[in-house]
């Protein structure tokens, strides 16, 4: 085998956001672009070397591309196997659970997420450490600075890979495994959820659901374990074959993006539950009879009733949620007795809380949830749990939810997301926005008054690691809040994320209209941010 060394020149737009590197895929094209931040990868995460790498995409335009490039990388950078997704795929918590499972040094995730695909849309490269979780900020923070000074990369010259069929083959001193994209994520769901009482629950003929794939990644495994494994009936899954460019659709599973399965839920002769994921599987929407589920209800709701689970029968260690999503968990935590974390946004915050034995369950309102079961948020296994919870209870999702307020009470809660504002623009609110802090203190508005303001700082519990400038906070007496972010998985200008919140502990008053009863709140927000003036946008692109 013939190794090639090529001469390259960094580029200075290679630092990870959120959730790995998303650029537009015609950046990505550029010639050495992946190739540059895949040797920095193989530079400086030195276990790989006579290690296991985990490789595999959730399918999008580009991603059959990429995994050549990659395996042939790897080969040239003395990887000893690589375990590859067959056809290019695995979902991202699929990646995690076979990172794990097969003991990988490491693993690297092709998908932009939530962000649309195709030619002119989004590509990106994740990279996953040895416990399966999203590379923290020392790692990725290395891997950036190892792109600023990159001259070179390997590259073995071998031909066209097969990565269609099981089994192994070997390029030079390297194997070179096609695995089952679904078998282990699916021996690893069986040990967590009662699938005989799943099934029992399909198989009554009383209980219909949809779940929406997107046509992203999750389809293969909504096919085989709903369908094929627990008995819903064939049609279950909608949008189930992934496709390069998501149909043309937009990955992200919310009120405004799964709009046909969110019809047919509100709509007559509504199934009884409904559920879709995102473009790399990590994420859920829950969705019941003309019922819609927060993402912080939900995480609050699996932790409520986690006992009535076999993977979680033992009860739970602690709950963390990323600082923007509600504190409805929190509450849960108070009555069970067990720690409650407040993170920085994006799953890479929780890692150290999992390996450390310290939480069980995680959420952020995003749309993601997930457990010590894998290191990445879990689309799939969150609709699972909520139908074990429907096979145990035998009770709508409405009336769970319901029940859950009566007894803990009613955060109310929204988001609304200013999509490709001007970055100035957008820096500019928040600076304005964070020179106001220190004298909102005490200020009233309304009937609301400020207790505290501050720019969320993170120093994780584990390694003491500290992680600054996370979200603009102002926490009003009572605990509603208003927070201010910027995203960092856009690839287009800036997105401005409003995040509010508002409790209601009168049973009597869980039943209002939410944008209604945050009115309020959010016209606060706009007097203190000034948003419209400062993004020229009359209201926001999407409201959750
Ligand atoms: C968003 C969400 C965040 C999530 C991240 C990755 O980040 O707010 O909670 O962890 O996406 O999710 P940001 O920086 O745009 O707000 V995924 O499913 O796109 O990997
Ligand atoms: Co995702």
């Amino acid at each position: 085998m013939k190794i090639a060394i090529v001469e390259t020149r960094p580029f200075k737009d290679q630092k990870p956001g959120t959730s790995g590197l998303r650029k537009r895929v015609r950046v990505f094209r550029q010639p050495h672009y992946l190739e540059n931040f895949v040797q920095a990868i193989f530079d400086t995460q030195k276990d790989l070397h006579g290690g296991t790498l985990v490789l595999g995409g959730d399918g999008r335009y580009h991603n059959r591309e990429a995994i050549q490039v990659i395996l042939r990388m790897a080969a040239a950078n003395g990887i000893a196997r690589v375990l590859v997704g067959a056809g290019g795929i695995l979902s991202t918590p699929a990646a995690s659970c076979v990172i794990r499972k097969h003991r990988a040094q490491g693993g690297i995730v092709l998908s932009a997420s939530h962000n649309p695909g195709g030619p002119d849309a989004d590509f990106g490269i994740k990279y996953n450490i040895a416990n399966g979780g999203p590379a923290p900020e020392s790692v990725t923070g290395a891997i950036h600075q190892a792109t600023l000074s990159l001259s070179r990369y390997h590259i073995a010259e071998i031909p066209h890979v097969d990565i269609d069929h099981l089994g192994e083959t070997r390029l030079g001193e390297m194997s070179v495994e096609v695995i089952d994209p679904v078998a282990d994520y699916e021996t690893l769901m069986e040990s967590l959820f009662d699938f005989d009482r799943i099934h029992a629950l399909f198989n009554s003929g009383h209980f219909h659901m949809r779940f929406d794939a997107m046509h992203a990644v999750t389809g293969p495994y909504a096919v085989r374990i709903l369908e094929n494994r627990l008995g819903a009936e064939p049609g279950t899954v909608m949008r189930a074959e992934p496709l390069a460019d998501f149909g043309g659709g937009h990955p992200d599973p919310n009120l405004a993006h799964a709009h046909d399965l969110v019809q047919q839920l509100f709509g007559r002769e509504a199934p009884d539950f409904g559920a879709a994921s995102d473009g790399d599987g990590d994420r859920n929407m829950i969705l019941g009879r003309r019922f819609f589920v927060t993402p912080s209800d939900s995480l609050a709701v699996l932790a409520a009733n986690a006992h009535h689970v076999p993977g979680y029968r033992q009860g739970i260690r602690g709950i963390a949620r990323s600082m923007p999503t509600s504190q409805a968990a929190d509450r849960v935590a108070a009555r069970l007795g067990v720690e409650c974390f407040e993170t920085p946004t994006g799953w890479k915050f929780f890692g150290n809380l999992l390996d450390a034995g310290r939480v069980t369950l995680c959420g952020e309102e995003s749309f993601g949830t997930s457990s010590d079961h894998v290191r990445e948020k879990d689309g799939l296994w969150a609709v699972l749990f909520w139908l074990n919870l429907l096979a145990v209870k035998r009770q709508s999702v409405e009336q769970i939810v319901r029940e859950h307020w009566r007894l803990y009470g009613r955060n109310y809660y929204t988001r609304h997301d200013y999509e490709a504002v001007d970055s100035e623009r957008a820096e500019a609110l928040m600076k304005g926005l964070r020179d106001k802090l220190a004298s909102l203190k005490g200020q009233r508005f309304g009937e609301y008054r400020v207790e505290q303001a501050d720019d969320f700082a993170y120093t994780d519990p584990v390694d003491g690691s500290r992680s600054e400038h996370q979200g603009l906070r102002v926490l009003f007496e009572g605990g509603s809040r208003v927070v201010f972010r910027l995203s960092g998985t856009g690839t287009e200008g800036a997105t401005l994320r409003l995040y509010v919140e508002r409790f209601e502990p009168d049973p009597e008053r869980h039943n209002l209209d939410t944008q209604e009863t945050l009115a309020e709140l959010i016209a606060i927000a706009e007097q203190i941010a000034g948003i419209r003036a400062h993004t020229g946008r009359e209201k926001p692109d999407v409201i959750t």
